[in-house]
């Protein structure tokens, strides 16, 4: 079984251009409390390293690139985000990074909650021992 699970956008754009709707407890699987945006990544910088206890989230690469590492503690993947018309949707208490980030990437993120720090494990080992 995958980790990854792609969500699939249907571009509405004609000839003025592409567009692309994110719609809540439709093409997005739950109610979007939260929306962030990740941009002007530092070179070589990587991002991520931790899992959410409640939080789930759809994230959708609007420009450039990003390479997004997923972990339940048994299996590891990694998925090439590189388009607006495909999402990858992260379940609760599954660990994430984020590397390779092309200069001119913009990461859009739509989250299930409101920030809580509470609601981050970020040390690897606590993830292991929480899961099990
Ligand atoms: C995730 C990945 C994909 C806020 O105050 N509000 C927010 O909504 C967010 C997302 C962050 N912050 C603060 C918390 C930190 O002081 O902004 C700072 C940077 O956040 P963090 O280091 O957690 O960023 P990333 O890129 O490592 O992780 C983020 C999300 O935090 C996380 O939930 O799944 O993107």
């Amino acid at each position: 079984m995958s980790l990854v699970k792609r969500i699939s956008f249907k571009n509405l754009g004609d000839s003025r251009g592409d567009l692309v709707s994110f719609e809540e407890n439709k093409n997005v699987p739950f109610s979007i409390e939260r929306v962030y945006c990740i941009i002007n990544t530092a070179l070589g910088e990587s991002r991520g390293f931790h899992a959410h206890k409640e939080l789930k989230q759809v994230l959708i690469c609007l420009k450039g690139s990003c390479d997004l590492l997923l972990d339940n503690g048994k299996l590891r993947e990694s998925v090439k985000l590189d388009s607006f018309q495909s999402g990858v949707f992260i379940d609760s208490f599954l660990w994430r990074e984020m590397h390779n980030f092309s200069s001119d990437c913009v990461l859009l993120v739509l989250a299930s909650h409101k920030y809580d720090e509470s609601d981050y494990i970020r040390d690897y080992s606590e993830f292991l021992k929480v899961i099990k």
